[in-house]
């Protein structure tokens, strides 16, 4: 009845920007993401408490995160088919958010994989990204390591949309990824909200979800050859694309700072000196770089010198794991 699941963050290359249904948490378009190691979040999961108790970085969770775990519980409570009772989760993450990057993905991963484990309910991969998706929707990228492609699905009832690995993290293990940290505020819009104001007020929305679409077998060729050049370029121009989708919305969303910029034309700019460096961003002002290992540090000290105050150093990881204790 107890279990503990450990789960990384991951990193959009073809981001997911807009959700068809909101309670379900259906896209409008597929994505695609490379595991961010050596970030994680562990989770244990006990079931036969007598209540629901929500643990999160040494804190009792309360309002909107603790309901929102609550309800990733309940649907494990259903689908079990025999009384669990309550549930003790606690859940601790070696990134801290100043690292940058949300931890939503790696923490509903984890509990998904854990919740389910701990009921006795056999692993699967398919039923355990759809049920980490129901907590967040980049969670169902953080069950599978390496490169993980969300499909959009089809189906009104979301079965058909989760997330499969299309590419192991042994297959280029040469790829890099750090985070340029520049601000440690909290954005003054939160993903949820800023996806709901870009499909419902951004001209440019459907131009969004059908290019993004349209990216995914470009990123797989790009993964499959480790072009480096062409999974680059892909990033950076599906990343403005999104920004320009939140951009166009009414009110318009800016994620960005004016030292946002900084670090991407200085990486542009040394990209015209022969470095092999690409940047993407998610909703929020801090690059994430690509490269290779080779130009790691040329490409570091570019960061820093375009005013990085942090920089977060990854590689692509393996598969969330899971134990049950006995
Ligand atoms: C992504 N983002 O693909 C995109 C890129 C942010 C920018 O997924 O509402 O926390 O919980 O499904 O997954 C962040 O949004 O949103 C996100 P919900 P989530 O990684």
């Amino acid at each position: 009845m107890k279990a503990t699941a450990t789960a990384h963050p991951n990193i959009a290359l073809v981001k997911y920007w807009g959700k068809r249904d909101e309670a379900l948490i259906l896209p409008h378009q597929s994505s695609l993401s490379l595991t961010l190691a050596p970030l994680s979040i562990t989770t244990t999961v006990e079931w036969g408490q007598e209540e629901d108790q929500v643990e999160l970085n040494g804190k009792a969770a309360e309002g909107g995160e603790r309901r929102r775990v609550v309800e990733l519980l309940s649907r494990v409570r259903e689908e079990a088919g025999r009384p669990l009772g309550g549930a003790r989760m606690v859940s601790r993450g070696d990134f801290p958010a100043s690292a940058g990057l949300a931890s939503s993905a790696a923490a509903f991963a984890a509990l998904a994989l854990a919740s389910r484990a701990a009921a006795g309910l056999p692993r699967d991969v398919r039923a355990e990204s759809v049920l980490a998706r129901r907590g967040s929707g980049s969670a169902c990228r953080s069950i599978q390591g390496g490169v993980c492609v969300w499909r959009r699905g089809e189906r009104a009832d979301g079965e058909d949309s989760y997330a499969e690995q299309a590419f192991a993290a042994s297959h280029w293990p040469e790829l890099r990824m750090f985070v340029a940290l520049l601000s440690r505020a909290e954005k003054e819009v939160g993903s949820r909200d800023g996806m709901r104001g870009s499909v419902e007020t951004s001209p440019y929305y459907p131009a969004w979800a059908q290019d993004a679409e349209a990216e995914i077998p470009r990123a797989l060729a790009a993964l499959e050859r480790r072009d480096i050049a062409s999974l680059g370029e892909l990033a950076e121009r599906n990343a403005w694309r999104m920004h320009a989708t939140a951009l166009a919305a009414n009110p318009p969303l800016c994620y960005l700072l004016p030292g946002t910029l900084e670090v991407i034309q200085r990486v542009r700019h040394a990209r015209g000196q022969g470095l092999k460096a690409y940047f993407t961003l998610d909703a929020g002002p801090n690059p994430v770089v690509l490269t290779t290992a080779d130009a790691l540090e040329d490409a570091e000290r570019v960061v820093r010198e375009a005013g990085a105050v942090e920089i977060v150093r990854c590689h692509v990881g393996g598969d969330a794991t899971v134990q049950v204790h006995v």
